[in-house]
């Protein structure tokens, strides 16, 4: 009835999904962080104790599971780092009304202000972790569409990318 108990459901929806992802999601991301580190170590940085440089940035596999008519959506994607550490602190798109940066818990999920890029390593949002959520669609996403993401980092300035719609079931490294 009003817009505020339409947007709870939504939110419940949008949390089952998320939870019954979550485990597969969590393996994921514990093996890609795993990689990630292991990759870290063998760029050495052991002699420098010094400045770690400027942070170079690189996003990958970025993606949307196709979200219900009308409802949020989830945005996935990593953010390679062969430098100096920086922070992602905001994500603006200019076909969606609001995007913000939320982290799931076991139960829930929250809103964080800013997300560590680590040196010389990856910022993963992935399934059961920390992810982008987008509502205000300006035009209902279809499969195929892409949506633009300007994400804002504290150091390096902003980094546009398309993001493509794909199937809800979609993994990145899935053609
Ligand atoms: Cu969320």
């Amino acid at each position: 009835m009003s817009e505020r108990s339409e947007l709870t459901v939504q939110r419940s929806a949008a949390n089952r999904r998320f939870r019954r992802s979550a485990l597969l999601g969590t393996v994921v991301a514990t093996a890609l962080g795993g990689g990630a580190i292991l990759a870290a170590c063998g760029t050495g940085g052991q002699d420098g104790a010094g400045d770690p440089g400027p942070a170079k940035l690189s996003v990958a596999d970025p993606y949307i599971p196709l979200p219900p008519a009308g409802g949020m959506g989830a945005g996935y994607l990593t953010v390679r780092n062969d430098g100096g550490p920086d922070q992602l602190v905001k994500v603006t798109s200019p076909a969606a009304g609001s995007v913000t940066i939320h982290r799931s818990t076991a139960s829930t999920m929250e809103q964080v202000d800013s997300l560590a890029v680590p040196a010389h390593g990856a910022l993963q949002l992935a399934r059961g972790g920390t992810h982008l959520m987008i509502m205000g669609w300006q035009k209902a996403p279809a499969l195929g569409d892409e949506l633009e993401l300007d994400l804002t980092f504290a150091k390096s300035g902003t980094i546009s990318v398309k993001v493509p719609i794909k199937e809800l079931t979609y993994r990145p490294g899935q053609s």
